[in-house]
């Protein structure tokens, strides 16, 4: 992947954004008591780059119709997406406490009807690529250059209904479409390899006639390289194959199944508050 420029500043910002992302969404799911910290933590550097610096939006003005739209399709990692959507001012921070209560605007998993910034409601996995490519289809047929970028799960891609969504991605030559695989190896409770083989995956979706750009997707300086690249293809959708740690950041959490879908304790929450601050 050719190299871009990015000033350092910029790289340092983002990280140090991606650090208060993950402490918000560790205190998010501490409080409520429930949520999925591993998928969470695992995204924090492609939430942060694309909401703090790459995606064309207007938060004042959440349905602007040429804005880029963001699929979280991993809807269960919700707790990563909120407070980069606080920060960036779509909702209160405070909001950020309701979240889950019944009849509030932040729910457990994203809803597009409640949340402003919200593109699509997720939680029942595998519909990101296909709705995705629905939206991109859409930009074309009435003269719209926004992009949609689709987060999606390495469990995840176990739906059926991703490949189908890639196989007519890749019909329509939808080279606006990019979605990112957080490749952290393992599901809800266990490794990929064990419950369902992926590999290889960078020629499963090169079989599929999409561009392929892999990264270290916790390298936010690859991060945004790859989304500049990303910007760049003809007449192919895009896969930034991004590998990634469930639980990053949080060592009793990294490559743990057993933390996709738990909240800390009070001692578990302190102890990985303190690794955060490092
Ligand atoms: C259609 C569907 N089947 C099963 C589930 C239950 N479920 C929630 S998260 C998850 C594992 C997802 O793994 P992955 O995509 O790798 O997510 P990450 O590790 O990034 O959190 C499963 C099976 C679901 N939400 N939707």
């Amino acid at each position: 992947m050719p190299n871009h420029s990015h000033p350092p500043e910029l790289l340092a910002g983002l990280r140090q954004i991606a650090r208060e992302l993950r402490a918000e969404a560790l205190g998010m799911i501490h409080r409520r008591g429930q949520g999925h910290p591993g998928g969470a933590l695992s995204a924090a550097e492609i939430i942060s780059a694309l909401y703090f610096h790459h995606l064309r939006i207007k938060p004042e003005m959440p349905d602007w119709e040429n804005r880029d739209r963001f699929i979280l399709s991993k809807g269960h990692a919700s707790a990563i997406l909120y407070p980069a959507l606080a920060k960036r001012g779509y909702f209160p921070v405070e909001e950020l406490d309701t979240w889950g209560n019944i009849g509030g605007r932040i729910q457990g998993h994203p809803d597009r009807l409640k949340t402003p910034g919200v593109d699509m409601s997720a939680g029942c996995l595998g519909h990101g690529i296909s709705i995705g490519a629905g939206l991109c289809l859409a930009a074309l047929t009435r003269g719209l250059d926004y992009r949609t970028y689709v987060l999606i799960g390495d469990g995840e891609c176990q739906s059926g209904i991703i490949w189908e969504g890639v196989m007519l991605a890749a019909k329509y030559g939808l080279s606006n479409l990019i979605a990112i695989l957080d490749y952290n190896r393992v599901q809800l409770d266990g490794r990929i390899d064990e419950i369902m083989p992926l590999e290889p995956v960078r020629e499963k979706w090169q079989s599929f006639n999409w561009n392929i750009i892999e990264i270290d997707g916790h390298n936010v300086k690859e991060v945004l390289d790859s989304l500049d690249e990303a910007g760049k293809s003809k007449g192919k959708p895009t896969v930034i194959i991004a590998h990634t740690v469930k639980g990053k950041g949080v060592s009793f959490m990294e490559g743990e199944a057993e933390w996709h879908g738990k909240a800390p304790s009070a001692d578990e929450y302190e102890r990985a508050m303190e690794e955060l601050a490092k």
